[in-house]
């Protein structure tokens, strides 16, 4: 007699989801996961210090558990971590949560794996989900102060997933890893990022026919936001444009005082962290992504949803989404007058620009929602099934 349990794909499972709320890539993913999930009936539970930046909209499968932890004068930081295990038991246990998945490794996958014992010891066995994204990896996780608690924990989670084929791969160069990776890519929900019409926005942003470039990041030193600016000033010299730098982070202030030496303040607009990117990304003629490190370049995916050619380097996973003279070009980190040079040349030939805007659609098409969604949903049910 053999048995052979299959969890029905009709069933519905309750998720836990905790992330980081920003509008940095992984709370981005992590959200857009869950939406994405709670549309197809699963419940999901998000379980982080603030509301996540892209759940703007009310669903009635989706529930926002704020952690909000405790202040004592003893603590001159406030144990963020044990204030969020405690709330995650809290809710595995009240919600009855058939799955925990927690975004970026540090410190979540450690929070999954304690919350995941402490529900043990109650009776209540739930398997744990760890995805990488990028910098938990190939950064701040090899820092000396993180990396074994790292390590230990993406072996104890039941299932890791990293966001590209090169992720993965550093993980396994890095860390001392015992278990399988899972490869479940970037994804891009085309109800949200495709061309739309937005003259008048070009016509107030370039009103003498300028062309548009865009970078959109969280302005970190990683993304190289002085390499998008060098070779803006070399673009512009030949071909008349605009730059629209969106997002905001550390590297702001720097880069706001390097374009007013440059004499470039009044051709590059600091537009700050946007809501509605798909907005200005319909209005871009080139996105630019001169990154140091990028585990995948979600912010490329989505100007390629949009019909945008992309300019970068070949960092990380960059070269798994834009197609070097397909979709786009790539050059090695720091070539910025080599960028320069790629974008002239696209900016200056509109049938091969026309070409390439067909292609990284086409391309982008490849990440659609509809086809990365089920890999996460197959996953949790392995794990149901092999409790
Ligand atoms: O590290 C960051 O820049 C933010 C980070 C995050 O986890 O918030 O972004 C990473 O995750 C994104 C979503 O998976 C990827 O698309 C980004 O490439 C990745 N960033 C880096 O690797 C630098």
């Amino acid at each position: 007699f053999v048995c052979s349990i299959v969890i029905d794909k009709r069933i519905n499972m309750k998720i836990g989801i905790v992330c980081y709320p920003t509008f940095g890539g992984s709370g981005v993913v992590a959200t857009e996961v869950g939406m994405g999930l709670a549309k197809k009936g699963h419940q999901i539970h998000f379980i982080t210090y603030k509301r996540p930046a892209r759940l703007t909209h009310f669903d009635t499968n989706v529930f926002y558990h704020e952690v909000s932890g405790y202040d004592y004068p003893l603590f001159e930081f406030k144990p963020y971590d044990t204030a969020l295990t405690s709330k995650l038991v809290d809710v595995i246990l009240r919600e009855e949560l058939d799955i925990i998945h927690v975004h970026y490794a540090i410190p979540h996958a450690t929070i999954g794996y304690i919350a995941q014992q402490i529900v043990a010891t109650k009776g209540k066995h739930i398997p744990l989900v760890t995805t990488l994204h990028g910098t938990d990896i190939t950064l701040v996780g090899q820092d000396r102060s993180f990396f074994p608690v790292v390590e230990f924990s993406i072996n104890r989670s039941n299932a890791v997933t990293a966001v590209s084929q090169h992720l993965k791969d550093e993980t396994f160069k890095h860390f001392n890893i015992d278990r399988d990776i899972k490869v479940i890519y970037n994804f891009i929900d085309f109800n949200r990022f495709k061309k739309i019409e937005k003259g008048h926005f070009r016509k107030a942003i370039a009103p003498n026919g300028e062309k548009i470039l865009a970078h959109t990041s969280n302005f970190r030193k990683v993304k190289r936001i002085d390499d998008v600016i060098r070779a803006f000033d070399l673009i512009d010299r030949k071909v008349s444009s605009k730059l629209l730098l969106i997002g905001d982070g550390p590297e702001r202030p720097l880069l706001e005082e390097m374009s007013r030496k440059l004499g470039l303040d009044e051709k590059i607009l600091f537009l700050g962290k946007q809501g509605a990117v798909e907005e200005l990304l319909a209005i871009a003629d080139l996105f630019i992504i001169p990154s140091e490190n990028e585990s995948f370049g979600l912010a490329a995916l989505e100007a390629m949803a949009c019909e945008v050619p992309i300019i970068s380097s070949n960092a990380g996973g960059i070269p798994e989404v834009n197609i070097q003279g397909v979709t786009g070009f790539l050059r090695p980190i720091g070539d910025f007058e080599g960028m320069a040079e790629d974008a002239i040349k696209l900016l200056q030939d509109p049938e091969l620009i026309k070409q390439f805007s067909a292609n990284a659609k086409e391309r982008a098409l490849t990440f659609n929602l509809d086809n990365i969604l089920p890999q996460y949903e197959e996953l949790y049910r392995s794990l149901l099934v092999a409790q």
